[in-house]
């Protein structure tokens, strides 16, 4: 399952994960053994905590011009198909793919031989507060393409008046090396309107055909309450024969600043948020449906209408969730902690633009994603970084003009990147790594952020708070790490920064215990962050019915 609704009609799909894949070590001994695509190396004896790399095999069936489509590896991955080396990724949180054209008619070898080595070459990854994880954690697929083929659809909602939106569409093609190919027509249906360009000729490598308004009318918007989401079907046709399709889904909704609010749809939201890892101690980074909608459910529960995707972009099925349940998503790159040194090295700006790149590109139509976020916590107190981070912003900004974006600092009186962002973040820890109230922390954090840049309208959000508890310690005397005591610190912190004038939000760090790498330096009590309002196994703490009755006083959306 690569999507929870079908995005070909036409073009001829095969989904090779969802199956047993043969799995070793590499260059091991030991025989290869079934394994679950996806799913990460941890889960199965003997690789708790590998480290290496991994070779995975599979066979499939197929002739002509083939798409191997990743949606996911974590984190290094070379393909081979038959032997034949045919590319090589770094990211482990977003997709990518392979094209083959005129393979052989018959059975072919698929090897991917992945990597969770920390190592200066994947320079996003290193020892960290979560866990990275190895394996094939996201869906696979081959389809069948024919020489020229849709790669993407972008569709940017912009409100006209009540019920009429237009659409700015955009359908990127690749031609896979051919001559330029004519007499191609494309035709675009979003609900009940169609749209034909014909006679188009595409050259050689990867164009845009399709850069147009579309007015749609009739149109319910998206918003939290009612998340109204519509079919957008691109269809291929030449000399008059059908023979390639897209189908995405899109909602129509606003995103933008005024003064310190953020508003969805002309309203101020207020974020009532988790920041959440994907981490589960039966499925690793790999959860199954089944297991994202069981997290929502609970998300939902405790009365959030937000999500962090803390610190890497998400499985595009569980925004696919959100996008139905009518969630709003800060969907974030990947990134966490990196300090200067980190981001001196050679590849890193390159493939944090990658990383970007990839999760604006292949995200960008959800819209449930309300804020593009980058760069959690690294060194934005830093004059080598700063250009870092501008870069970075702007990439998003020339990717996406719908949309929101922000990073989370902990830089207190040392940010220099104040002014980047359309949205100011901190993460901040009262109660719990500081002795002191929330109420006084975010004065301070408030106020040199408004010095830095006094004429900038600033909406001003708090991305972290929360404080450690292991699940089952009970203590009257509210000892740190006991459930008490979390659920005291929640208490404090929620109702302080959601009583904070100035302040459009809060995201509790974190909605479950997690697991952490195990080169990471700080002590972590059983190498887990503890910090979940609910344990790893999703069991509630104390703290859940706390932060639960807190939510629940507050509205989703600012009174007027
Ligand atoms: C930081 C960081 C999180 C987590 C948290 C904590 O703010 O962004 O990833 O490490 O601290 O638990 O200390």
């Amino acid at each position: 399952m690569l999507r929870i609704f079908k995005t070909h009609e036409v073009r001829n799909e095969v989904v090779l994960s969802g199956k047993l894949w043969k799995f070793q070590a590499f260059n091991a001994t030991e025989k290869a053994i079934d394994v679950i695509v996806p799913s990460c190396w941890e889960t199965y004896p003997g690789f708790e905590s590998y480290r290496g790399i991994g070779c995975y095999t599979t066979s499939f069936n197929a002739k002509g011009n083939i798409r191997l489509l990743f949606k996911g590896v974590s984190h290094g991955a070379k393909i081979y198909v038959d032997n034949i080396f045919q590319g090589e990724f770094y990211n482990a949180y977003t997709p990518f793919s392979v094209n083959i054209k005129d393979l052989a008619e018959g059975n072919h070898e698929l090897r991917v031989l992945v990597d969770n080595n920390l190592d200066e070459k994947y320079s996003l990854n290193i020892g960290n507060d979560y866990m990275n994880y190895g394996g094939i954690n996201r869906a696979v697929a081959i389809q069948e393409i024919s020489n020229i083929y849709i790669r993407n659809i972008f569709v940017e909602p912009i409100a006209v008046e009540n019920g009429i939106w237009n659409a700015e569409v955009k359908v990127d093609v690749e031609n896979l090396g051919f001559e330029k190919i004519s007499n191609i027509d494309l035709c675009i249906q979003i609900n009940n309107t169609q749209y034909n360009l014909n006679n188009l000729s595409i050259e050689t490598g990867i164009s845009t055909i399709c850069n147009e308004t579309i007015k749609l009318e009739d149109i319910i918007q998206w918003d939290i309450e009612k998340p109204q989401l519509y079919e957008v079907k691109c269809q291929l046709y030449h000399e008059g024969k059908l023979f390639d399709d897209l189908i995405d889904r899109v909602g129509f909704r606003t995103t933008c600043v005024k003064g310190n609010r953020v508003l969805i749809n002309d309203k101020a939201v207020r974020i009532k948020g988790v920041n959440r890892h994907e981490d589960h101690p039966q499925y690793g980074s790999a959860l199954p449906v089944e297991a994202m909608i069981n997290d929502l459910h609970l998300i939902k529960d405790l009365g959030c209408n937000s999500i962090r995707t803390s610190h890497y972009p998400n499985d595009e099925i569980f925004l696919d969730l959100c996008d139905e349940m009518g969630i709003l998503v800060w969907e974030e790159s990947h990134a966490r902690g990196l300090d200067e040194t980190i981001m001196k090295r050679e590849l890193f700006q390159e493939q944090s633009l990658n990383c970007i790149k990839e999760m604006v590109t292949s995200h960008y139509n959800h819209p449930s994603i309300y804020i593009w976020g980058i760069l959690n916590e690294c060194a934005s107190d830093s004059e080598f970084a700063r250009p870092l981070y501008k870069e970075q912003l702007d990439l998003i900004a020339s990717l996406d003009k719908s949309r929101l974006k922000s990073f989370a600092t902990c830089k207190f009186h040392r940010d220099i990147c104040m002014d980047l962002p359309d949205v100011i973040s901190w993460n901040i820890y009262p109660y719990w790594y500081e002795d002191r109230t929330a109420t006084d922390l975010m004065d301070e954090v408030y106020n040199y952020s408004k010095k830095q840049f006094p004429s900038k309208e600033m909406p001003f959000l708090i991305t972290e708070i929360g404080a450690g508890a292991i699940y089952g310690y009970r203590t009257p005397t509210k000892d740190k790490w006991s459930e008490e005591y979390q659920s005291y610190a929640l208490d404090q912190q929620l109702n302080e920064v959601l009583g904070y004038d100035n302040c459009f939000g809060v995201y509790v760090w974190q909605f479950s215990d997690i697991r952490v790498s195990k080169e990471w330096f700080k002590v972590r009590p059983k190498s887990k962050n503890n910090k979940g309002i609910v344990d790893e196994y999703r069991r509630p703490k104390l703290s859940y019915e706390k932060v639960k009755s807190i939510f629940s006083m507050y509205s989703d959306y600012f009174e007027e």
